[in-house]
């Protein structure tokens, strides 16, 4: 493929306002008889693209045209010479959904025709402008036998639907212009869940949500989820929905987790279908996220949509801060904020470090399946957050009113988004979304003769300029947080509630008896790094006194990162008083059972390799991670005890709060099997009433190393060998389990009867996994590398997305020592040289580059 670049987007010289589509289903000769209505704007050759087509007739105004007037390659379709005037193209290809493996386009999944258009899948169905800035009102007509298919269904309402000569055929329009990518059809023998919802003008809309037959009793939460995100954008954003019916599918296959097509959402089923005995909290809350982020690219997204995938932030950045919005108002703000930020510092942040880093707007892409990245998406939504944060609710929602009333209906650029707010300098802003990696702020802070000052200077990532930081800080003594009157503010802007730093700001205040502590970043306030000195005892008070959850956590986070540190570095520090404040917080019952789970969990491994920095030893890393669970399970043995023998919610109840209380027991549960208590953790594992608790259990077994884990894990494998979505949950559990034989074992469960290249969920739960099972994936030897590139070599004939995808865990190898760093290097080479998708190349060369 060629390089893509932002600076050299041109409109394309033909519009197209209306297509006509007729599917022919077969499994491996579908025919698609396509019908575009071209306007000429510029004029010249029509050039259109193809993806491995093969055309089969082409007319022009409905004649046959002569094979002298275009040119037809698999991968182009030009008219040589268009009509000056608006013109009717039929273009008939044939394509076969039983041998795409590649799952973009019109593929079949368990016998269930669906497709996967989004960015550039729609032309491997039918020769188009497969780009987002062409929008066409479609027509569509599914075509199967009588017999055959019964569920037939597409974008918009349904027209018609009837049998005719043994064939039935459903008819869709939906009126709505939309550009290729929002594409879809849907055709199989599927169960549904109905049910129906009165939109604020009081318009009925009927809601199906369609699922393998049998299945459907668990598609109620999806269900209910998808009514609470109806009436919630309704409220928050003023938003309706705007057809008769909003189709939701489940497919198995599915390259990513959902696909938010005009009127018919397709999902991963995985963020569909539930109930306790299958899917535990985080499952449900997934799904809940899931279905709102689909529901709420109808307007972001959908009825406005992006100019060019440079712009895709726009509609993924965008739309993750909706949905986490949603999920702050449905759930808990504290605990989702907390959630979020450990989601950006373990994807985001090391991607912004890495040799994949990029613009959150980038300005080049060699493959655009690639550029589906959490600094697109989780990035892209702290930047929504910081606007929001400068300019506060009602100013951000007259902003968003505006963007839905300029640019309802277009193809729209970042530009024209930050455009409808009124923040200080978004010339500066947009630098934000123009420079990779995250700026640090260095805090420093003085005391002396009752004056205190606290200095907060940006420091740019490496060839990135300053940027405006929206900086929420209260300084906190014994009577309260100080009065922001009293504070005298330099070198910054001061906002409701924060204060926004460019280059350097120094708070002071006079008068004061002490020091006070200052609370900096609060609600993770922008998406930076803060360098700060470690001090234990302000990170003490600030877990004690403070009332932002963030800050709380993170002083939580950062003393158990430090400590981790030291043992890595055999310096061991004493640990006592994190295990006593932690104790205390854990206990206290004025907070949230969710936010003190969250303060229960370690640090992450990845988080430690990043402290390290260099010359990573993993095995180390497993040591220290696992030691420091061992001593802070030992010390607060008795409050755990308390927390693990909390009354259990019923196992039915699948509300934030019961996920809560689940969540601090099982945290409670992992830390006292880390002190060697696993006894607990094997009886839950046998007397679980939920998939919640008996996964918790078993992972305390598996991540402990206890020796009761392969029997308990057995079991648990036999029992649900029929259940994909749970040996999808063993598959990553064996693959992540942090001891000597994790490599032989999944080479092992890689020829388990139920693991399959062909469905991602698989590949990821098995081989996704085990990229993220630090000590075995960086084995000095190689091995974990090679195995995970032999899969990867394999998947870039049939999935390229997904190979790509397991590739990117080689980003952070740079960490490691040089004897890894080579063994990476020459596997990557290799993948390299013998790769033939662009989507492998584009990562292997990123990766490789010098
Ligand atoms: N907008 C959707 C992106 C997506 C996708 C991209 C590439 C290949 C397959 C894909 N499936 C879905 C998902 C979303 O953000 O809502
Ligand atoms: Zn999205």
């Amino acid at each position: 493929g060629k390089t893509v670049f932002l600076k050299d987007y041109a409109p394309t010289p033909y519009r197209a306002p209306h297509t006509s589509l007729m599917f022919a289903l077969h499994p491996t000769r579908t025919v698609v008889r396509a019908t575009t209505l071209y306007e000429p704007v510029g004029g010249g050759p029509l050039e259109l693209a193809g993806d491995g087509l093969s055309l089969m007739a082409a007319e022009l105004d409905g004649a046959p045209l002569d094979e002298s007037a275009y040119e037809a390659t698999p991968d182009r379709f030009v008219l040589k010479a268009p009509p000056a005037e608006p013109f009717a193209l039929t273009l008939v290809t044939v394509v076969s959904p039983d041998d795409n493996t590649e799952l973009m386009g019109l593929y079949r999944s368990n016998g269930v025709y669906c497709t996967q258009c989004e960015a550039e899948g729609y032309r491997r169905i039918t020769y188009a402008y497969d780009r987002p800035d062409v929008l066409s009102v479609y027509d569509v007509f599914v075509v199967s036998d009588a017999e055959g298919e019964q569920v037939l269904l597409s974008n918009g309402n349904l027209v018609d639907r009837k049998v005719s000569g043994g064939r039935l055929t459903a008819h869709w329009h939906d009126p709505f212009p939309k550009p290729t990518y929002l594409f879809a059809l849907v055709a199989g023998d599927l169960g549904a869940v109905t049910d129906e919802f009165t939109t604020m003008s009081g318009r009925k809309v009927e809601l199906n949500i369609y699922v393998e037959r049998g299945k459907e009793p668990r598609a109620t939460y999806a269900m209910d989820a998808l009514k609470r995100s109806m009436v919630w954008d309704e409220t928050r954003f003023g938003r309706e929905y705007d057809l008769d019916v909003f189709n939701i599918v489940a497919v198995s296959d599915f390259n990513m987790g959902a696909m938010e097509n005009k009127g018919l959402n397709v999902f991963n089923d995985r963020y569909v279908l539930a109930d306790p005995d299958v899917a535990t909290d985080q499952d449900y809350a997934g799904i809940e996220t899931v279905i709102a982020h689909e529901y709420f690219h109808n307007w972001t997204g959908n009825r406005i949509t992006c100019r060019d995938w440079f712009q895709l932030c726009l509609k993924e950045g965008l739309t993750v801060f909706r949905d986490q919005e949603f999920t702050s108002d449905e759930r808990s703000r504290g605990v989702k904020r907390i959630a979020d930020v450990r989601r950006l510092r373990a994807a985001q942040f090391p991607e912004d470090a890495s040799p994949l880093r990029h613009c959150v707007r980038p300005n080049r892409y060699d493959e655009i399946s690639n550029l589906y990245t959490s600094t697109v998406y989780d990035k892209g939504a702290e930047l929504i957050r910081m606007i929001h944060t400068m300019i506060g609710e009602p100013r951000f929602r007259a902003g968003m009113d505006d963007y839905f009333a300029r640019f309802d209906g277009t193809a729209a650029t970042v530009e024209d988004f930050i455009g409808c707010f009124s923040i200080p300098d978004p010339g500066a802003f947009m630098r934000w979304y123009e420079e990779p990696g995250t700026p640090r702020v260095k805090v420093a802070e003085a005391f002396k003769d009752g004056r205190y000052t606290l200095e907060l200077t940006q420091v740019p990532a490496e060839g990135a300029s300053v940027k405006p930081i929206p900086v929420r800080l209260a300084l906190l003594t014994d009577t309260g947080a100080i009065d922001p009157a009293k504070a005298t503010v330099t070198g910054g802007e001061i906002g409701t509630g924060h204060i926004v730093l460019t280059d350097r700001v120094t708070v002071t205040v006079n008068r004061l008896n002490a020091a006070p502590i200052a609370s900096v970043m609060r609600g993770f306030s922008a998406p930076v790094t803060i360098e700060r000195a470690p001090d234990e005892a302000r990170d003490l008070t600030l877990i004690a006194k403070d009332d932002d959850p963030f800050t709380v956590w993170d002083a939580v986070q950062r003393l158990a990162l430090s400590a981790m540190q030291a043992r890595y570095d055999g310096a061991a520090i004493d640990e006592t008083p994190l295990a006593a404040a932690l104790g205390t917080l854990a206990a206290n019952a004025g907070h949230e059972p969710a936010f003190r789970a969250l303060a229960l969990i370690l640090p992450t491994r990845q988080a430690l390799i990043e402290a390290i920095g260099q010359n990573v030893d993993p095995d180390r890393v497993d040591t220290a991670h696992q030691g420091l669970g061992a001593s802070l399970g030992e010390k607060m043995r008795d409050v755990l005890a308390r927390l693990h023998g909390a009354p259990l919610p019923p196992a039915d109840d699948v509300s934030a709060d019961a996920a809560g209380q689940r969540a601090l027991r099982n945290a409670a549960m992992q830390l006292l099997a880390s002190a060697g208590d696993t006894g607990r953790a094997m009886a839950q594992a046998k007397n679980a009433t939920s998939m919640t608790d008996r996964l918790a259990a078993l992972g305390a077994l598996a991540f402990t190393n206890a020796g009761e884990a392969d029997e308990a894990l057995a079991t648990f494998a036999r029992e649900y060998d029929h259940e994909p979505l749970v040996l999808d949950k063993y598959f990553a559990m064996e693959a992540m389990r942090p001891d000597a034989e994790a490599l032989d074992r999944v080479r092992r469960l890689m020829e388990h009867p139920k693991f399959s290249l062909k469905t991602p969920n698989r590949v990821r739960s098995l081989i996704g996994a085990f990229a993220q099972n630090v000590a075995a994936f960086h084995r000095a030897d190689g091995s974990g590398y090679r195995l995970v590139a032999e899969v990867a070599k394999s998947l870039d004939k049939s999935n390229p997305q997904v190979a790509a995808r397991l590739l990117t865990s080689f980003s952070d190898v740079r960490r490691f020592d040089a004897p890894r760093r080579e063994a990476a290097a020459d596997v990557l080479a290799d993948v390299l040289q013998t790769a033939t998708s662009s989507d492998v190349v584009d990562i292997a060369r990123r990766l490789t580059a010098k």
